[in-house]
């Protein structure tokens, strides 16, 4: 039966976070995410998310430039196509509509959902069939203040529900960062592993002085420690230091994993669904990071549960998801929209079964954080 994309719809929705998310480049303390409802002539339907950190300081996508770009460039390439001939849909919109990757992965997400749900299949069955049912997840320590995150730590493995941490850095001189981070290590001991992501903030001079001292700490992974351009910065820490060097906002889909990959300028790719362009050009990175011999960490644009289950169903088709996954953005948030979360337990966050991505909004929740409803409740 044919399905043709009829309706296309996008929701700006901001949830508060449960704290200040201190970042080299921004604090946030909402979290803005765009929901793509795609509506197809069979009745059926699917959902997918789009969303970036900090406003336009984490990278060249906001959830304004999101939504518009959806409204006004890539929903008009696709009404009308059959919603079963994904490839073909993405082909056209990748010609139409150049760049906005969040935005493109938003409704491409949405387009798997949809032909999951009509085929009874979950995402994960459509990209080839799960090898896990969960997978590790980080949780990211960000408040700013090293006793308040060595706290958290310690609630954390008390709970069970995290042992990875991930420690943002970048935003205070080097040395002072490097008396941060070995604090957490040390109250964390053998019980987790500590990793720092410095969101591009270092000099090449800034990055050897902290790649020597965080080895020396015992941190794991050094994430996208100088600006996305500098591959040659990045691959000069790779050589240099044995701390496993992860990129991260320098992989804005298949082309920049096969130079990174092709230079061996970094150890580990954070796969991002939204940063590669959607959950196909994902699947291209993994592949590239898995000819290479790159290491895959399953990354995290803070997407609320929705779009954390749709990585989720694709980074569980991966057998070599070596480092884990940092899909905690939900747990991030003061409340939750989907109709029913997913489920963390046991240091992992479990893929949701169902067809599609095996989620979908409460409709109450999404009125309530919706952005236009909100204006309209207060004007
Ligand atoms: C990033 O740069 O990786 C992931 C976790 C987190 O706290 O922020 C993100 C973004
Ligand atoms: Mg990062």
């Amino acid at each position: 039966m044919t399905a043709t994309i009829d309706r296309i719809e996008t929701f700006i929705v901001d949830i508060p976070t449960i704290r200040g998310h201190v970042l080299s480049m921004a604090t946030m303390k909402t979290q803005s995410v765009v929901l793509a409802h795609v509506r197809f002539s069979d009745g059926s339907e699917g959902w997918g998310e789009g969303a970036s950190i900090g406003g336009l300081s984490y990278g060249p996508e906001s959830v304004e430039s999101i939504k518009a770009a959806i409204d006004s460039y890539v929903a008009p390439v696709l009404l009308g196509l059959d919603g079963n001939r994904i490839a073909a849909a993405s082909a056209l919109t990748a010609r139409m509509v150049k760049g906005n990757h969040a935005a493109r992965a938003a409704v491409e997400t949405a387009l798997w959902d949809g032909l999951g749900r009509r085929a009874g299949l979950s995402v994960a069955q459509l990209f080839g069939g799960r090898v896990h049912d969960r997978l590790p997840v980080a949780w990211t320590l960000a408040s700013g203040n090293s006793q308040t995150d060595i706290d958290e730590a310690e609630r954390m493995l008390e709970n069970r529900r995290h042992r990875d941490f991930k420690l943002k850095i970048g935003k205070r001189s080097v040395k002072d960062d490097l008396a941060h981070v070995g604090l957490i290590a040390r109250a964390v001991g053998d019980r987790g592993t500590i990793r720092v992501d410095v969101n591009q903030a270092w000099s090449l001079s800034d990055a050897r002085y902290g790649a020597r001292g965080l080895q020396e700490i015992g941190c794991v992974l050094l994430e996208q420690p100088v600006v996305r351009d500098r591959v040659g910065d990045l691959k000069a820490l790779t050589d240099g230091y044995e701390i496993a060097v992860m990129a991260d906002e320098v992989l804005q889909g298949p082309a920049d994993a096969m130079r990174v990959a092709a230079e061996r300028a970094a150890d580990v790719f954070a796969v991002k669904v939204c940063q590669s362009g959607g959950l196909a050009p994902a699947a291209e990175v993994i592949a590239i990071a898995r000819a290479a011999g790159i290491g895959l960490y399953g990354g995290t644009m803070l997407e609320s549960g929705l779009g954390s289950a749709a990585a989720l169903q694709l980074f569980a088709t991966v057998p070599e998801m070596t480092w884990g996954t940092e899909l905690f953005g939900p747990l991030l948030l003061v409340d939750e929209i989907l109709a029913a979360p997913l489920r963390y337990d046991d240091f992992s966050v479990y893929v949701p079964e169902g067809a599609g991505i095996g989620a979908e909004p409460d409709s109450d929740k999404l009125d309530f954080y919706r952005r236009d409803r909100a204006r309209s409740v207060g004007a």
